[in-house]
């Protein structure tokens, strides 16, 4: 999000895991969560009030459609996206390093799959693509594009359309970014590789 706004910025990186490295994101983000973004005295540790916020400070970056009705679509699947999708969490964590042949998905992450291409077909046939929201990314494709990347993590056959669109989030520079920075990461989280 913070990319597609064109503010500059620089990434921290804080482990979650162990006692020292807790105290020190308590310092950084109040909900001792990632993402938290800090920009001047603005401190905002959650990823929809962080797009809201770039939203305001980077008006014309597009981050959300400009009309009305559209922007109320956009902000209802970023809600989406933000709350639901409980089972898809659960049972096919984020992983970028990985991938994983032939994964048994679960009846109730296979509906949360469903749902999203749904989600996918009904905005790239109304705005016409690539991206969801017509032909500029958006904050939904910055809240969607995990999802882009937990379906190739897992090998979820998509259809043409979510395969274009899947292959147009994973060409962004950004994007691209984001990966290489996961695949150098040094070290591999065991419970992620864990099949449910
Ligand atoms: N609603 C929050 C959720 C934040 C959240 O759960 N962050 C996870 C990573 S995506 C985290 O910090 N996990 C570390 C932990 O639970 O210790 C948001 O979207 O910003």
């Amino acid at each position: 999000m913070v990319k597609l706004s064109g503010i500059s910025f620089s990434e921290v990186m804080v482990a979650t895991d162990n006692v020292d490295a807790r105290a020190e994101l308590l310092l950084l983000s109040p909900s001792i969560l990632v993402p938290c973004l800090n920009h001047g005295s603005a401190k905002v540790w959650d990823t929809l009030a962080i797009g809201e916020y770039l939203n305001e400070i980077a008006p014309k970056a597009g981050l959300l459609p400009t009309n009305a009705v559209h922007r109320a679509h956009c902000r209802s699947i970023c809600g989406e996206m933000h709350s639901g999708f409980s089972a898809l969490r659960a049972s096919l964590p984020m992983n970028i390093k990985a991938h994983f042949k032939k994964f048994k998905v679960w009846s109730k992450a296979q509906l949360d799959i469903e749902r999203v291409l749904f989600i996918w077909h009904e905005c790239l046939s109304t705005y016409k693509g690539p991206y969801l929201f017509g032909k500029k990314p958006t904050l939904a494709d910055a809240m969607f594009a995990p999802v882009v990347m937990r379906f190739k993590t897992y090998g979820i056959a998509l259809d043409p359309v979510c395969q274009r669109y899947s292959d147009q989030i994973l060409s962004m520079p950004e994007i691209k970014e984001w990966m290489a920075a996961a695949i150098a990461e040094p070290d591999d989280i065991e419970e992620l590789e864990v099949e449910f």
